[in-house]
């Protein structure tokens, strides 16, 4: 076994194993170890016989061992002390040269911090963002590599080969850029995949309530809307959701309980957009959506003590159904507004240098987001790489007057209706706020000034120069 694989894969969970698969058939010889080894026995036991490329180490050591120089080695363990257990198990054991990439939703922050510890030893250590679930790890992810630039032409062939591919055959892998950024870009992505989802769930409740769409209709409405600019996997899949039935004939998604989970990326994104004064309102909504719904007793308790208005709105069915549809694609495009807004907030903060465009090319396939839409983001960016956001962009700037009144139009009906549509809403005011020459900020400055003595910049005065009054 003594260096006769390609690459190492430590972490034989969902997203390990389906990686796995995929490494081996690009060709390349893998050796496999997990903490607990009745999963690597299982494997080999599953797979060995159709790919004697495949090898089990059955320690640390053994699959340090097993590596060609320089070694390179993937982590696909749980996200937070997992990886740091893993890292300080293997670098004593690695040499100057080799590359360790962390597979998990890493913080960009642990990455750093690992790639710092790992930096004396001459170990390249790179943040990987995989994105995919376990169909991408298996059939080819969309892949997100950051960190020590020096990794990049050790690990560019392998990423390259296991990476999801265009129609045209283009790998959907780019290097990101230093430190954190691989990472970071993965957690925009899972923002940007939170506000799709929640955006696609405020569609589906407003269907449901004021068009009262059955589900066969629904299945048809977004099944159609996939032939348009929304063109997405997410979009095909709600469809497909629509048409699968319970045991009793009724539609399986109004048996699953309204209470969603989240596991913390999108939580992270909001986090970051806070920290770097990065307005994502909607990217926040959709992960305060997530939380909201997870009170489900409290909910149950408040309705019965809340006052709201009940009737649904009236309207002719296809226009409300094409408000929808035009009220989605708008709100779509300020959601990703937000996040590549975001992504050059925290490229500017760090000195990343993310080349947007290609951030946007390596979302095409393999992800849960992928879209054409991303396909005309890349082209934004490639027209002006300095955008200030997309959605001044010209193709972006005319969809946008086609959908923003239907955006309005629905935004303002769920209110009346008592429907919440928190992520519609926030699409809204972001939209406004962002092409607004004068905000009441100014009465914001004259209380901070009035009660802590923040200063103000006036109107007619050059920026940056401060003025404190007395208020009383
Ligand atoms: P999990 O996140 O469920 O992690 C399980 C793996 O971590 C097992 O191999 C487990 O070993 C190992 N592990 C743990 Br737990 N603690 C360990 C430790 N202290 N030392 C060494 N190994 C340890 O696996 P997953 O769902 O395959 O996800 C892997 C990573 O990929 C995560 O960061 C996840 O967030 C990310 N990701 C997942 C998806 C998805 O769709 N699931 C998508 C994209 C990214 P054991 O077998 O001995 O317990």
């Amino acid at each position: 076994m003594e260096h006769a694989s390609d690459v190492g894969l430590y972490g034989l969970a969902v997203m390990g194993r389906n990686l796995a698969l995929n490494i081996l058939d690009r060709g390349f010889r893998l050796c496999v170890y997990n903490r607990s080894p009745e999963r690597a026995e299982e494997f080999l036991a599953e797979h060995g016989a159709a790919y004697p490329g495949l090898c089990r180490a059955a320690s640390a050591e053994e699959l340090v061992a097993a590596l060609a120089r320089p070694r390179r080695l993937i982590l696909m363990v749980k996200a937070g002390e997992a990886v740091d257990e893993a890292l300080l198990q293997l670098l004593p054991l690695l040499a100057p040269g080799d590359v360790v990439l962390d597979g998990g939703n890493s913080h960009h922050r642990d990455t750093e911090r690992r790639a710092a510890l790992a930096a004396p030893r001459g170990v390249h250590f790179v943040g990987l963002g995989v994105s995919g679930g376990e169909e991408g790890a298996r059939n080819g992810p969309s892949l997100m590599p950051g960190g020590d630039p020096a990794a990049w032409p050790l690990v560019r062939p392998l990423l390259e080969s296991i990476a999801a591919k265009t129609a045209s055959g283009e790998p959907c892998v780019a290097w990101m850029g230093p430190g954190g950024a691989g990472h970071f870009v993965k957690m925009v992505h899972n923002a940007i995949e939170y506000a799709d989802m929640e955006l696609i769930a405020e569609a589906y409740q407003l269907l449901r309530s004021y068009v009262r769409a059955s589900h066969d209709e629904m299945r048809t409405v977004f099944a159609e809307w996939n032939k348009t600019e929304l063109a997405s996997y997410l979009v095909g899949i709600t469809a497909d959701v629509f048409g699968v039935m319970d045991e009793d004939g009724e539609p399986l998604v109004e048996k699953v309980l309204d209470s969603a989970a989240q596991k913390g990326t999108g939580a992270w994104a909001a986090e970051a957009a806070l920290e770097l004064g990065s307005p994502a309102g909607l990217l926040a909504e959709a992960v305060f959506a997530r939380d909201l719904s997870a009170l489900k007793d409290e909910r149950m308790g408040a309705s019965a003590v809340l006052g709201g208005p009940k009737a649904a709105p009236t309207g002719e069915r296809q226009a409300m159904i094409e408000d929808l549809r035009r009220a989605l694609l708008a709100a779509k495009i300020i959601a990703y507004a937000q996040g590549f807004q975001l992504l050059r907030r925290a490229s500017a903060e760090w000195r990343w240098g993310l080349d947007l465009a290609s951030v946007a090319l390596v979302w095409r396939e393999g992800c849960i987001i992928r879209s054409a839409f991303l396909e005309r983001i890349a082209e934004a960016y490639r027209r002006e790489p300095g955008l200030p956001n997309l959605l001044v962009d010209a193709y972006f700037k005319a969809l946008l007057d086609q959908c923003m009144p239907a955006l309005r139009r629905v935004a303002a009906r769920a209110i009346e209706s008592g429907a919440p549509a928190p992520a519609f809403s926030a699409a809204v005011a972001f939209y406004d706020g962002y092409r607004s020459t004068w905000l009441p900020a100014n009465l914001l400055q004259a209380l901070r000034d009035r009660f802590g003595a923040h200063g103000y910049e006036r109107v007619d005065r050059p920026r940056g120069e401060s003025f404190h009054s007395e208020w009383k």
